[in-house]
Order: structure tokens, then sequence, then C-alpha cells
């Protein structure tokens, strides 16, 4: 199916294996086995360091292990398996954390994008056939999330991959993978904030700034941010935030605060921390009568959120979505497009690039708060 030399063999290569909770990444050599029908054998060429994968590390998302991890990444196709229509060898493509069937009730639905066929609910880490393509000492290695980026080869499903542009630089377009399309689509695609419109964003990490991004694009008038650490405003207003506010610096609860700045309530309202206190003060804060608020953030643990339904009855809509409720291999391609022509400013993200075998040091800056968004390169 391909004319690389690799083509059909099994690839030896370096990859971060996770054998156990809470221990580093171990850099291994792993066997990466040929594409079977309707796979793709991937190059990787970038990957991104997102809050996801160290919650596999944390404990705080169950996969199982061992197991590879990385979901924020670009590569080029090595080689194809049977079937295969949509990529060839020699294609720049990413990943898709969040697969397109394009078959399923999700995938058909116009305004959905949680397709059936998503590993993300019960992570099991195993392709369609029920096995996985990684091995090492001589153990079967799980896939995660359909993508296991941390490898400088990675075998994916073809709902899981879609082709970009052949310009594009490969070492930010990964950036499109996860943690921009999450935040920028929460703004543009979710929320649907509108001209004019003034925009409440909860939680200044690389996602909230896309968030802003989003807003921004979106023809916002006013875009207010909102974090616990000064250190992040700069950057936020870099990226398009009007104000900034900490909520230490008041004595009312932030939502008051909020309400009273806009005239009783932000248009929309995002959540980008993954905390229920933010999440209820995101949603209080936008308009009673026709504000909309978009959850963005994992909250740790599968608590009960406690809240007041009044705060909905009253006219309020309460959104959340993953990967910024965006259908992959439709809407990557397009991203990637406006990156190239400059629409939004998805660079000032990342504050560091490491080689792959400092993928520990990149989990470490992440863990401090020292790094907005660190990119691994192969
Ligand atoms: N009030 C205000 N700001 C706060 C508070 C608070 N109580 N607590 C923390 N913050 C600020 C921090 O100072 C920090 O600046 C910011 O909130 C959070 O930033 P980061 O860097 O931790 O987070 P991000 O932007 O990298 O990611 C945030 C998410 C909420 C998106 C992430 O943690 C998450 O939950 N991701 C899962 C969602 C998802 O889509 N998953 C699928 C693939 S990733
Ligand atoms: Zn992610
Ligand atoms: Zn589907």
């Amino acid at each position: 199916m391909s004319t690389s030399s690799t083509a059909g063999k099994v690839i030896k290569c370096k990859a971060a294996v996770l054998w156990e909770l809470k221990k580093p990444f171990s850099i291994e050599e792993v066997e990466v086995a040929p594409p079977k029908a309707n796979e793709v054998r991937l190059k990787m060429v970038a990957a991104g360091v997102c809050r996801t994968d160290d919650h596999v590390v944390s404990g705080q998302m169950t996969s199982p292990f061992p197991v590879i991890v990385g979901h924020e990444a670009a590569g080029i196709v090595e080689s194809i398996g049977e079937g295969v229509t949509t990529v060839k060898p020699g294609d720049k493509v990413i990943p898709l954390f969040l697969p397109q069937c394009g078959k399923c009730a999700v995938c058909k639905h116009p305004e959905a994008n949680f397709c059936v066929k998503n590993d993300l609910s019960v992570p099991r880490g195993i392709m369609e056939d029920g096995t996985t393509r990684f091995t090492c000492r001589g153990k079967p290695v799980h896939h995660f999330l359909g993508t296991s980026s941390f490898s400088e080869y990675s075998v994916v499903d073809e709902i899981s991959v879609v082709k970009i542009d052949p310009a594009s630089p490969l070492e930010k377009a990964c950036l499109i993978g996860c943690g921009f399309s999450t935040g920028y689509g929460s703004a543009v695609n979710v929320a649907k904030v509108t001209k004019g419109s003034t925009c409440a964003v909860f939680g200044l990490g690389g996602v909230g700034l896309c968030v802003i991004m989003g807003c921004k694009a979106a023809g916002a008038a006013r875009i207010i941010a909102v974090d616990l650490n000064k250190d992040k405003f700069a950057k936020a207003k870099e990226v398009g935030a009007t104000e900034c506010i900490n909520p230490q610096d008041f004595k009312k609860p932030i939502h008051e605060v909020l309400k009273e700045m806009t005239d009783g309530g932000v248009d929309f309202s995002f959540e980008v921390i993954g905390r229920h206190d933010t999440m209820v003060a995101a949603l209080s804060c936008c308009h009673e009568a026709y504000g909309v608020s978009v959850i963005i953030g994992v909250p740790p643990g599968s608590q009960d959120l406690g809240m007041n339904p009044m705060l909905l009855l009253t006219g309020r809509t309460w959104k959340g979505a993953f990967f910024g409720g965006y259908k992959g291999k439709d809407s990557i391609p397009k991203l990637v497009a406006d990156f190239m022509a400059k629409k939004f400013p998805l660079e000032s993200v990342i504050t560091h690039v490491l080689p792959f075998e400092k993928i520990n040091e990149g989990f470490d800056l992440l863990r401090s708060g020292k790094s907005i968004r660190t990119i691994l390169t192969f």
C-alpha cells in the first residue's frame, strides 16, 4: 500500500512508556506493528504536553497500563493499511483524540462531535480488533485516546486522523489537535459568541487564552479575563482580553463583581479551570435572562455539583463540550487554513520547546505552572 521502505514491517523506535501510576515517563525502545486494515501509521513530528496526559499519570483519569499517552500532535503518514483512502504516505496529518467515524448518530448530527467510537468516556486503550500495535519488552502496551503521540511512530484508526495543509509548520499546528481548538471552538462554535458582546473567561491557562482568541475573532467588544494569578494578565491582554480581574482583590463574590461591571451580567462566560465553585460562578455571572455559560474544565473526581435551578429557570443556558464542539475531520483542515492565514496568534501560548526525550522536564514545567504550552519535537 505504500512506497516507504518501512511499510509492512515492524518499526523499532523510542516511546515514552508509563508502566505505573504516579511514575515518570520511561523512554523505551518499542515495536510498532504495521497498520492493519483501515489503520494508519504515523511518524510523529511534534506533540504538545496537555493536562489530560498528566491526569493519566496522577490517576485522575483512568486508563489501562502500561500505556503510551499523548493526544495533541502532528506528524507525517509513514504507511497505510488496506482500505485507507483519506490519507496517503507523506501527508502531513493531525491525529484526532475524538474520532469522526462519519456513520454514527453523533457524527450525522449537525451540532455534535462526541462520536460513539471515542475512547474518552471509558478508555480501553486498544484498537478496533481488541489488540494493540505497541509492544515493549515483550509486553503489549496500550494506546491512549486512539492517538498515543508520545512515540516516534504510532498507529491510529483512519477515523482518528486528518490530512492538513502540506505547508503547515507542524511544531505549531500540533496545538490544533487539542488545546487550541478546545478553547477557540468553545467560543466560536459552542457559545457562538456574537459581535459586540461581553464575555468573561475564568482561568487563563493555555486553553483559556485560546477561548479569549475565539471571543476576539467572533467580534466580542469586552473580554473580561479572571484568574487568581495576576502574572497571567499580560498574556491575556496580548491575545485579546480588554480587562483582567483577580477575585482576591474584591470582598464581594466574583460573579457579583462581574454583574456590576456589565449591567446585569455578561452575554457569554467560560469556565476553563475545572472547579465546581468557578463553574457556578461562571454560570451566575452571565445574564439571568439570556446569558450562555460554557464548561470546558473537567473537575477532579465525579461528585455532583450543587446548584440552584433558579439560575437556569430565568433563561440562562449552560453548555459543555470536548474539543470545542468541533468534528475533527471536518474542522481541523479549516482551522489549520485559518492559522496559516494568521487569523489567530496560535504560537503565543507556546512557552517551551523541548526534544521528545526531555518529556519528564515538560511535565515538570506543566505541574509547576511555569509553562503555558510545551511542545516536544521528534
Ligand atoms: N479562580 C480563578 N482562576 C483560577 C482558580 C480560581 N479559583 N483556580 C485556578 N485558577 C487559574 C490558574 O491560576 C491558571 O491560570 C488557570 O486557572 C488554569 O490554567 P491551567 O494552565 O491549569 O489549565 P489549561 O488552560 O492548560 O487547561 C484547563 C482545562 C480546564 C481545560 C483542563 O485542565 C481540563 O480540565 N481539561 C479537560 C478538558 C478536555 O477538553 N479534555 C479533553 C482533552 S484535553
Ligand atoms: Zn488535551
Ligand atoms: Zn461517529
